[in-house]
């Protein structure tokens, strides 16, 4: 991605679309709470996430060597946060891709809608918990990359 692209003071990338600027994605130091006891992190929909959470999912006992996600969405945006362990996670906007290891609690990644993103590199104790914005629906997914890359290219 070009250097204009990125913004050093909120690290988040940007794209152009239909005449605007979109965040692509954002990597988050979230705060941490708690005491002696112990840490915290809080997270709240349309304040710390962006958008309306309607679901949480997460992914675990990951097979090593092996890759998850490898798709995008055409609407739902997500917030990605190892909660234990570690993996990277590579987000491609049909033009550029970024790599971000996940590997503290207190780490968000944004990955806006018709990103495509794929998980690996997993730790054995890896969870990976994904916030969503969008209930679960399969036809929401581009699972082929040509499909995505005509998608982002306004070519379907
Ligand atoms: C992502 C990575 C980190 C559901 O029924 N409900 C759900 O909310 C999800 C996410 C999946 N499923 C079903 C659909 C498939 O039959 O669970 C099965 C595995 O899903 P998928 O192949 O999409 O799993 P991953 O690990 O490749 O990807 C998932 C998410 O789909 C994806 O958005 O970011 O985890």
């Amino acid at each position: 991605m070009a250097d204009k692209d990125f913004d050093d003071r909120d690290n988040q990338y940007y794209r152009v679309a239909y005449g605007k600027i979109c965040m692509i994605s954002k990597i988050d130091n979230l705060t941490v709470l708690g005491d002696d006891r112990g840490r915290l992190v809080a997270l709240e929909e349309n304040r710390q996430i962006s958008f309306d959470i309607k679901r949480v999912f997460y992914i675990y006992s990951t097979i090593k060597d092996i890759s998850r996600g490898n798709h995008s969405h055409y609407n739902t945006r997500q917030y990605l946060i190892v909660v234990s362990g570690s993996c990277k996670v590579t987000l491609d906007d049909g033009k550029q891709k970024e790599t971000y290891e996940l590997n503290k609690p207190n780490l968000g990644l944004f990955q806006d809608a018709l990103v495509w993103g794929t998980m690996y590199d997993f730790s054995s104790d890896c969870v990976l918990m994904v916030l969503a914005s969008e209930h679960y629906d399969e036809c929401d997914y581009i699972r082929d990359y040509d499909e995505f890359l005509k998608e982002v290219n306004n070519d379907s």
